[in-house]
């Protein structure tokens, strides 16, 4: 059978730049992305979806790129006056995003599964890729800091990351299931690229369902990374704390051994080429290129070359 699409396990922000760029060179309709549901929330009862949504408004070119989530042009008028009801307004969410969250939430309670609903809501808005929610379980992370445990949006957005963070677990992994979609994708792949994501808090969730670990374990595309660290800093958010955290060394290598039971290759910056000899020495293949994406182009630019070194391997 000829494999013809591309998986990419996805986060929210990073995950969506690289995305804005592989579409550029890849058919849209032949790339599938996997995406973390472990900092979906509940705010004012509705069913929060960030890196879903994150994913669904870039590849829409919707998505505010200055911010890094929700959609452009935006305006807050609901929240302000959701505020004069004393509901929380930590968590911003945007007028014309709200539609989103009812809809979804809608979409939920009439007995759709999370990945109908998104399947559903991302045709609408013109995407072509297909977007599948890592599970349909429930599955969350949580910080737990000197203070109590967070949820992950407490932590990162009320608290602006801020907490000393003493571990990181995912409640309800052991139970959670990856869907049918979710399964075949990875194994069916022509490759598997794990976007420059938090590898704690956005790729983890969904390395502790046990059956997408086994999925890419077993799958017969390559598996390759992008690096979300350049030498011991993340690109962006809190991934360095939270890698130091967990006890992963905080570098493109730790990177690496987070994800060694299935990883083929590891793309790292030129900064970080001399890393190169200790990752290889674990079996790891090695890729440097430029992987800071300012802008679409230089997104492309990432793609063209991530497509390029593993084409022999894809097929
Ligand atoms: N991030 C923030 O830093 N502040 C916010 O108020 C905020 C609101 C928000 C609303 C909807 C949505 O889809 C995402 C939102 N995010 C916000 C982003 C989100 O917290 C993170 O980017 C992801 O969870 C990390 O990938």
């Amino acid at each position: 059978m000829t494999r013809t699409h591309y998986t990419v396990l996805a986060g929210g922000t990073g995950a969506a730049k690289f995305l804005r760029g592989l579409v550029q060179v890849v058919p849209e309709e032949d790339v599938h992305v996997v995406v973390n549901v472990g900092d979906d929330t509940e705010i004012w009862g509705l069913h929060i979806s960030p890196d879903i949504d994150s994913i669904a408004y870039a590849l829409a070119k919707r998505l505010d790129t200055v911010r890094g989530w929700g959609l452009e042009n935006e305006t807050f008028r609901c929240l302000e006056e959701a505020q004069t009801y004393g509901l929380p307004s930590w968590f911003r969410l945007g007028d014309r995003d709200l539609a989103t969250h009812l809809a979804r939430t809608e979409f939920l309670r009439r007995g759709l599964k999370l990945t109908g609903a998104v399947a559903h809501m991302t045709k609408a808005i013109g995407v072509k890729a297909r977007v599948l929610p890592a599970t349909d379980d429930p599955l969350r992370t949580k910080i737990e800091t000197p203070g109590g445990v967070l949820d992950f949006q407490e932590f990162f957005v009320r608290e602006r990351w801020q907490p000393q963070v003493r571990s990181v677990t995912y409640a309800g992994a052991n139970e959670a299931h990856a869907s049918a979609a979710v399964l075949n994708s990875i194994r069916e792949s022509k490759l598997v690229i794990i976007a420059p994501s938090n590898p704690i808090t956005s790729i983890g969730p969904m390395l502790a369902i046990q059956d997408v670990r086994d999925a890419l374990r077993c799958t017969r595309a390559e598996v390759v990374a992008i690096s979300p660290l350049i030498g011991p800093a993340a690109v962006s958010g809190p991934a360095a704390k939270l890698m130091e955290a967990c006890g992963y060394e905080v570098s493109p290598a730790g990177v690496a051994r987070c994800y060694h039971d299935f990883l083929d290759n590891i793309v790292l910056d030129t900064r970080d080429a001399a890393l190169a000899a200790s990752i290889r020495y674990e079996t790891i293949g090695v890729q440097i290129t430029d992987i800071l994406m300012p802008d679409d182009e230089a997104a492309r630019g990432l793609a063209e070359f991530i497509i390029h070194e593993n084409s022999t391997a894809a097929g």
